[in-house]
């Protein structure tokens, strides 16, 4: 059994120690990123348990995502395909502060997902399934595990969360729209930016947008503004959070931090105000370092960050 299931592709990253033109970075730091192996991080270390569910090659790279995810406390139901290589995900800094990712993922195995790789009393156990919007981008038999799990987990009355997390690179807004439109009304928790809610509805206004996401299904949405914080429409109550004073090193997996920050308090039956405050949190601390989820933090850290209006910290 366990608090939260997630699935996905997590690839080995290669990120550019230099700022410049890719060709010109010589070295790179080696590491690994998946938005949904991101979140069952975030989720683990703020104390809940979380697995994660993928195919990765049977390489090196998927040995290191196996072992790093082992390492964070992850139940890792990592499947080693003979036949296709893990995917790689190289991250280039091509000014100072514009972050350039690429690719190299077409037929790698984690996009080889099917819906038979997943254990339906793993999800059946669970109090939350989270999927991204990535997956269903990948292959047919990835979006087709997509749509299995969810379906077993609303059987199951497990919460279903879905991150939009929206891919360019993997499909276009057309097709991005059409397949949330279906799904979306299965799902319970539905995490978007502003532009990736209008995917989905042709809406003006947050406030309008929300409301509109919510008469599709979601009990929960959440609208996140990036640096200028988030809002919630949560049983037709609207809350904002402020966002938390931090210094932008590499905003890459702001966006599975505050999910994992929300979905780890709605674990803990935190009031909707807290919920929203850790998610805030979390995501302030992903932007705050190098890497995807490397600095995601624990319990103990999420005291450290403070609003400004709050003052200083003594
Ligand atoms: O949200 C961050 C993720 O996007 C990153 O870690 C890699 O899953 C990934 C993707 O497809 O971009």
């Amino acid at each position: 059994t366990t608090d939260l299931v997630t699935f996905g592709e997590t690839m080995a990253l290669f990120a550019a120690r230099r700022t410049g033109p890719m060709r010109f970075a010589r070295d790179f730091d080696l590491g690994l990123g998946g938005a949904e192996s991101n979140v069952a991080i975030g989720v683990a270390r703020l104390g809940h348990r979380a697995a994660w569910v993928g195919r990765v090659g049977a390489d090196e790279f998927g040995d290191l995502i196996r072992q790093t995810l082992l390492g964070e406390g992850v139940d890792v139901r990592a499947i080693a395909d003979p036949d296709a290589p893990t995917g790689l995900m190289i991250k280039g800094r091509r000014t100072a502060d514009l972050i350039d990712v690429r690719y190299y993922r077409k037929d790698s195995a984690g996009s080889r997902l099917c819906a038979d790789d997943l254990d339906p009393e793993l999800i059946r156990s669970a109090r939350v399934l989270h999927v991204s919007a990535i997956t269903p981008a990948l292959s047919g038999t990835a979006r087709e595990a997509v749509r299995h799990a969810i379906a077993e987990a609303r059987a199951a009355g497990v919460l279903v969360s879905l991150d939009v997390n929206y891919r360019r690179a993997l499909w276009t807004p057309g097709e991005a729209g059409a397949w949330l439109r279906r799904t979306v009304g299965d799902v319970d928790v539905l995490f978007a930016t502003e532009a990736e809610g209008r995917l989905i509805a042709d809406v003006e206004g947050a406030t309008e947008l929300a409301g509109a996401l919510a008469k599709l299904g979601p009990r929960h949405v959440l609208i996140k503004f990036g640096a200028e914080g988030a809002m919630e429409l949560s049983d037709g109550v609207e809350l904002r959070a402020d966002p938390y004073d931090v210094t932008e090193v590499d905003p890459v997996g702001a966006g599975d931090a505050f999910a994992a920050g929300w979905l780890a308090d709605w674990l803990a039956g935190a009031e909707p105000a807290q919920r929203l405050s850790t998610a805030c949190a979390a995501g302030a601390f992903a932007v705050t370092s190098q890497g995807d989820w490397e600095s995601l933090p624990r319990r103990s850290d999420l005291s450290l960050l403070r609003r400004p209006t709050d003052g200083v910290s003594r």
